[in-house]
């Protein structure tokens, strides 16, 4: 089987609720306290999941972690029962949704040993995410264990802060062709923190073994992490050799671009200016965090959230983009408005990998009749609703803990159930 972008999507944990937990994301921020539904946030997913199979995609699947997360709560000296609020609350996220932080991916044709390396990211900056990445590695050695064709490393070590492929572009004339790997890192973000640092950054290009050559590094502007863009992916989005972008995404957006026309044969850049799409609309429409997708008639379409609908300026300018003779030709809307609401967009939830699907463990493999079951057990066991005073109910934990055992049970893996 030939070499295919496959997005492996993260099921939405049945603990998903709104606490407030990202400074500088602005969404997050701003739904602090309110009631989530986590039945409706994992079926919205799987709804996602679905469009992109009928856009002839391949698609993946990764599983909620373990939560509440004991094991963090006993070496803080406490459990869920007494521990403070806050620290209840990073116990039960479900920020394992947002895949596009998992790992950073660079695939076979861009590394000196022709392996696919994925190195799963430390996400330090925000106490519930820093959570996340030993169940992540438990599910990469699973999923990616051929050696033959994967290397999976563990993250960079936390004084460098790295955030996965949210911060990481690959271009390249097709998807299994050598690409030129993008990095942004922050230095600054006004306010906010800059959460990718250039030498955690420049340590999975080495471990990657990409070729300097086809590497380069670019500072996300100030602006933009001080507007809410905490990830690269709120400001900029790439397929193949289309970079898609906000014009006040980069610090140094010329030398970037110089980069793409040199490495990419028919490199196409797409900005959006500021006077028509100011930064603050771009980030609560999450124009960016579309999926920039093409499907198998070759037609690229960009699957964007129903906020970029409901925004007038976005709107404005897809109409405009599809009108004219630009590269982005379809453009399909999606509804993932509980993952929204976190900061999430349909970019967010999923991890880009290029490989053969014969490759991966086909537990993390994705068609209808899977997606069917999975929203089977959902329906059946996700809570309905989460108050954000109710997360250390003991009625709730044990909803959340059983949820989580009967999808991996349905799906084979059980053998994940304490990873
Ligand atoms: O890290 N939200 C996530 C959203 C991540 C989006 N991912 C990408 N841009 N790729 C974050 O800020 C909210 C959790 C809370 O508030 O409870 C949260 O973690």
């Amino acid at each position: 089987m030939p070499l295919t972008e496959i997005n492996f999507d993260g099921i939405v944990g049945p603990s998903h609720n709104y606490a407030g937990l990202s400074f500088g994301n602005v969404a997050s921020m701003g739904h602090a306290g309110q009631v989530s539904r986590p039945r409706s946030a994992a079926l919205e997913g799987i709804d996602k999941m679905r469009a992109n199979l009928a856009l002839g995609l391949a698609q993946g699947i990764f599983l909620p972690h373990p939560r509440p997360h004991r094991g963090w709560l006993a070496r803080l000296g406490t459990s869920i029962e007494e521990a403070e609020p806050t620290i209840a609350a990073n116990a039960m996220s479900a920020s394992p949704m947002w895949a596009a932080n998992a790992a950073t991916v660079s695939p076979a044709p861009d590394t000196a040993d022709r392996k696919c390396h994925l190195t799963v990211a430390n996400l330090r900056t925000m106490p519930h995410r820093s959570l996340e990445w030993r169940s992540t590695l438990s599910q990469l050695l699973v999923a990616f264990r051929d050696g033959a064709y994967f290397q999976v490393h563990p993250p960079v070590p936390p004084a460098f802060g790295d955030e996965g492929a949210a911060n990481h572009m690959r271009l390249a004339s097709g998807h299994a062709e050598p690409g030129l790997e993008i990095f942004v890192y922050g230095v600054s973000g006004g306010a906010f923190p800059a959460r990718q640092h250039v030498e955690a950054s420049k340590a999975i290009a080495r471990l990657h073994l990409l070729d300097p050559g086809r590497t380069v590094f670019v500072q996300q502007s100030e602006a933009a992490i001080a507007a809410g863009a905490f990830h690269n992916d709120v400001v900029a989005v790439s397929n193949e050799r289309v970079l898609f972008a906000h014009e006040q995404a980069f610090a140094d957006k010329q030398r970037l671009l110089d980069a793409c026309q040199t490495n990419v044969p028919g490199f196409e850049y797409v900005e959006v200016a500021a006077a028509e799409v100011p930064l603050e609309d771009a980030v609560k429409s999450y124009l960016f965090n579309a999926q920039l997708v093409s499907s198998p008639d070759g037609e690229m379409t960009l699957v964007v959230p129903t906020e970029a609908r409901e925004t007038a300026s976005v709107w404005r300018w897809i109409e405009r983009h599809l009108a004219g003779n630009g590269p982005i030709r379809r453009v399909e809307v999606v509804d993932v408005r509980e993952s929204m609401a976190n900061g999430g967009g349909p970019a967010c939830l999923r991890l880009r990998v290029v490989a053969d699907p014969a490759t991966i463990d086909p537990r993390f493999l994705a068609d209808e009749a899977r997606l069917d079951r999975i929203a089977d057990v959902v329906r059946q066991h996700w809570p309905e609703q989460i108050a954000h005073d109710a997360l250390q109910r003991p009625e709730l934990i044990a909803d959340v803990e059983r949820a989580r055992s009967a999808l991996l049970d349905t799906l084979g893996l059980s053998e994940l159930a304490s990873a």
